[in-house]
């Protein structure tokens, strides 16, 4: 066992690499196994883009037509191409080369709800069930360029339904299984989606999803939707609308097992995924082919340390940006065992991931923080008693890891095993920040260092300045373009240079707040904008605010993060009611109304969207102007109502000293 410095403040605990990792009687060899080894190719990476990238794509992706070009154009116009020239096809990358090779390979270990109901799929099987949907969906008029929108349970469908989408060239754009029907209408019909591909219902923790009926209410008022394929999971009794609603399977078993893949352009799109940002409006994000693929491709590779042979498991849902890189492509292109978790970490017992890395022999591990957090707080027993010997990697995303979560995590691999805190989002395609597990010695809390290609700086919020040296703290921002960064947002690339490109000009803005410290370790700080993260979920408060507002008895309101020991951030609501209507705290009244606000938000969002405090009030913190304060909010709920700074800006001062009170009794 290595020393434990957990007494230390994070900041000076250095935990080396582990000595097993390097030890070739135990691991393959890391595929970056020093210090120098990182910081030379990071040095090439930066100094020789074109090389670098030209060799790895060349190396790691399989191309009908080769690039003659590796990077045109960038960050100050917005113009990023990469592989110029090149053809290839993603599901071609992810399944044929790797089922004509070796067949009987387990591509998907489908580890589902009730653990004794899992099933393997091989590289053979999975490239006829991808051929056959891509077939059906062809049947019904889908074309290159065309969106599709997933709407769909962690089953092996769901991986199915990407591959074949972009087997023929159309955009995936998967809405998490989570989001509300409201939600789900308002991203099929921006991206003019003609067909959606769903399930009768879905299982998670014992309990059941009616799946179907949620899309049913949302294609209410979606007219451009002319099919829905609806795999079957439970094979209950669902509602089929006549002409428009046809059985998955049904439609595949119609097709043949094998369809050519569509050659794509690397700058082709290759699929959307809405986020949310600092409005109310979820944006698009837009990945394209070649880029995306890549660094999907090469973060497994090198962050996670993939050998031939190692079962990778990726606890995300396919319905966020980390199921799509680290369940699906990252893992599939390189020809990896992925496994697919549908279940939570709690059911049937919190000792579920352990259970399923015993049974698995999984060997690189991926969670968030929050699952971390929630498992530590039921105790180590859960952990004991299971061989977890196969574990090489162990890796968090979604939000900063709190010193206390990452030593508990880092025991499960009882000092043999890497930690791994890989920073990156939705619009990045693949980690920007994180240590290799052979190369970088890591501390507790710390995203530590840049991957290839990744030219970071720190900047200052005001003067857009960069803060050379270590010791800083200001905006995260990225200096040059790198393969798997979003070209735009669909339909909107002005959105997309306002976004990201215009805050600070001619960087990539992350929105994120970050230190690098002494040793020139990065600290993601959480966001700098008005985006809350509650579970690695991203959430703007503008998108919850309007929800609300949507309630007749509301005038106002102002959503805030706060503090919570489990899930991050937790959603915190300032109410502001209609004239009219009386807020007794307390009364029977007042209480429903504040649980028909929770539902209302449910509704329009989804569950994880949901309100766990809502303050009803009278009045909320304004300047002259009319700008809302929300900082004094956040200081309030956190208890620092004594640290405001100067309120005598506001219009109505004694607005603060009721919302104290009101915070203090609820
Ligand atoms: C991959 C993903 C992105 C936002 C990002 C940041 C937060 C992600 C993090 C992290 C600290 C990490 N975030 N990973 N913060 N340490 N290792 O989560 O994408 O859903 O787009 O969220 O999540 O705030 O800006 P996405």
């Amino acid at each position: 066992m290595m020393a434990d410095h957990s007494e230390l403040p994070a900041e000076e605990q250095l935990y080396p690499v582990p000595a097993h990792l390097l030890d070739a009687s135990q691991c393959p060899k890391p595929w970056v196994s020093s210090l120098e080894q990182y910081k030379e190719m990071h040095r090439q990476s930066i100094e020789n883009p074109d090389e670098f990238f030209g060799k790895e794509a060349t190396e790691l992706l399989s191309w009908t037509t080769p690039f003659h070009k590796v990077h045109h154009g960038g960050l100050q116009h917005g113009d990023i191409a990469w592989f110029l020239g090149g053809q290839l096809n993603a599901s071609y990358n992810c399944v044929d080369r790797h089922a004509m090779s070796n067949p009987d390979k387990i591509a998907i270990i489908y580890e589902a709800d009730e653990p004794n109901q899992s099933e393997n799929i091989t590289y053979g099987e999975l490239l006829r069930r991808v051929c056959q949907l891509a077939g059906a969906l062809r049947a019904r008029g889908i074309r290159k360029g065309d969106t599709v929108a997933i709407y769909m349970p962690m089953i092996p469908e769901a991986v199915v339904a990407l591959l074949a989408c972009t087997r023929i060239g159309a955009l995936h754009s998967v809405v998490f299984a989570g989001f509300s029907a409201e939600a789900l209408r308002d991203r099929v019909q921006d991206a003019s989606s003609r067909v959606v591909l769903t399930a009768d219902q879905g299982k998670r923790g014992g309990k059941t999803i009616e799946t179907k009926r949620i899309v049913d209410d949302a294609l209410k008022s979606c007219p451009l939707v002319e099919t829905v394929l609806v795999a079957q999971r439970t094979g209950a009794q669902v509602p089929m609308k006549e002409g428009r609603d046809f059985w998955l399977a049904d439609e595949c078993s119609k097709q043949p097992g094998y369809i050519d893949p569509e050659p794509m352009h690397s700058e082709d799109p290759m699929f959307l995924l809405y986020t949310s940002g600092s409005t109310g409006q979820p944006k698009g994000v837009m990945h394209t082919t070649a880029g995306y693929l890549l660094g999907a491709a090469m973060t497994v590779k090198y962050v996670f340390d993939y050998h031939p042979g190692d079962i990778f498991a990726c606890m995300a849902d396919v319905g966020w940006i980390t199921g799509h890189t680290y369940i699906v492509y990252g893992p599939l292109s390189l020809g990896a065992t992925s496994v697919l978790f549908e279940s939570i970490p709690t059911y049937p017992t919190p000792a579920r991931y352990w259970e399923m890395i015993a049974k698995h022999k999984i060997t690189q591990f991926y969670t968030a923080p929050t699952a971390i957090r929630a498992l530590r707080r039921l105790g180590d027993d859960w952990t004991k008693g299971h061989d977890l010997s196969s574990l090489r990697i162990l890796g968090t995303v979604g939000e900063p890891i709190n010193p206390e979560a990452w030593h508990w995590y880092n025991d499960i691999g009882q000092g043999k095993c890497a930690v791994v805190d890989t920073y990156w989002q939705t619009e990045t395609g693949s980690h920007i920040i994180t240590p290799l597990p052979g190369a970088i010695a890591t501390k507790p809390g710390s995203a530590t260092v840049p991957f290839f290609g990744i030219d970071l700086a720190i900047l200052d919020p005001v003067t857009g300045k960069e803060l050379e040296g270590n010791n800083v703290t200001g905006v995260l921002v990225v200096k040059r373009d790198w393969p798997s960064i979003a070209r735009t947002i669909y339909g909107n690339h002005q959105r997309f240079l306002e976004t990201y490109l215009k805050p600070y000009h001619g960087y990539y803005f992350t929105g994120d707040g970050a230190t690098r410290d002494k040793d020139g370790y990065i600290w993601i700080r959480g966001r700098v904008d008005d985006v809350i993260n509650v579970s690695g979920h991203r959430l703007s408060t503008a998108e919850i605010e309007s929800a609300l507002i949507m309630h007749h008895a509301v005038a106002e309101t102002a959503v805030i993060g706060a503090n919570d020991d489990v899930t991050g951030q937790c959603i915190h609501a300032f109410v502001c009611v209609k004239p009219g209507i009386s807020i007794i705290p307390g009364h029977a009244s007042t209480l429903d109304l504040s649980k028909e606000l929770v539902l209302q938000v449910r509704k329009v969002i989804g569950p994880f969207a949901a309100p766990k405090k809502i303050y009803l009030v009278e009045d909320l913190p304004k300047t002259r102007s009319g700008k809302l304060m929300r900082r004094i909010l956040r200081k309030i709920v956190a208890g620092e109502s004594d640290s405001l700074g100067d309120i005598s800006t506001l219009a109505d001062p004694s607005v603060v000293e009721v919302l104290i009170q009101r915070v203090a009794k609820s």
